[in-house]
């Protein structure tokens, strides 16, 4: 398999599940030009994911694309004999869907528009306090167990961790989250997250 990324971009939570599942992935970095985004191997990469050539993409061994961040951990959770996702049909697979869902549009989506510097300075501080108010939630969440859905590892907490890492970037202060911190720092501490911020040439979010 392998798995386009860019650096530090939301393609890191596929990355992450990838090493915390000891998956045999190669990685393909692309490069967002000027109206132009292309592969390591030098394809194009909005023929890639033609969706918009938006990363992550993970082609499959089969030659397949498959886009989707959501999509693609849950893919390769199901390749993986670590265990990083609920069984299907109980009540703690629900709510991982639940997690992932809440991360997709109400996380992720929040931080999208501040990647536009043209952003009106009132739009920036808006969206921000959105972000931070849907954050109040999950930092009550943090502190009834060590990760998002139970006591262990599941791959929402590496969307989380991706996303998150984005509020140093916007000057976003956490440190009023204790719960949220404390989070950070124990998936900083994972080896398959190391590995994945290595490969992508990153800092843990600790620094
Ligand atoms: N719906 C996609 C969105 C992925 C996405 O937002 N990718 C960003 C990086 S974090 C990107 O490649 N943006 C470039 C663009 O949208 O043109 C998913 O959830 O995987």
């Amino acid at each position: 398999m392998k798995l386009y990324f860019s650096p530090g971009a939301c393609s890191l939570a596929s990355h992450i599940v990838a090493r915390e599942g000891k998956l045999d992935v190669q990685l393909s970095k692309v490069t967002f030009g000027d109206g132009v985004r292309t592969t390591a191997e030098g394809e194009d990469f909005y023929q890639v994911n033609p969706k918009g050539g938006y990363v992550p993409a993970l082609r499959l061994d089969s030659g397949e694309v498959l886009a989707e961040g959501v999509a693609i951990m849950q893919y390769l959770a199901d390749q993986s004999a670590e265990d990083m996702m609920p069984s299907k049909g109980s009540m703690e697979y629900y709510r991982e869907l639940e997690w992932l869902t809440f991360i997709s549009s109400e996380i992720h989506k929040g931080f999208s528009p501040l990647f536009n510097s043209a952003l009106p300075a009132d739009q920036v501080d808006a969206q921000k306090k959105k972000i931070m108010g849907r954050l109040t939630f999950v930092e009550a969440e943090l502190g009834k167990r060590e990760y998002l859905n139970g006591d262990s590892f599941t791959i929402a907490d590496a969307y989380l961790y991706t996303i998150l890492r984005w509020s140093k970037k916007f000057d976003m202060d956490l440190s009023g989250q204790p719960n949220i911190t404390a989070f950070m720092t124990r998936m900083d501490a994972r080896e398959g997250v190391k590995t994945a911020l290595q490969e992508e040439g990153l800092e843990t979010f600790g620094g």
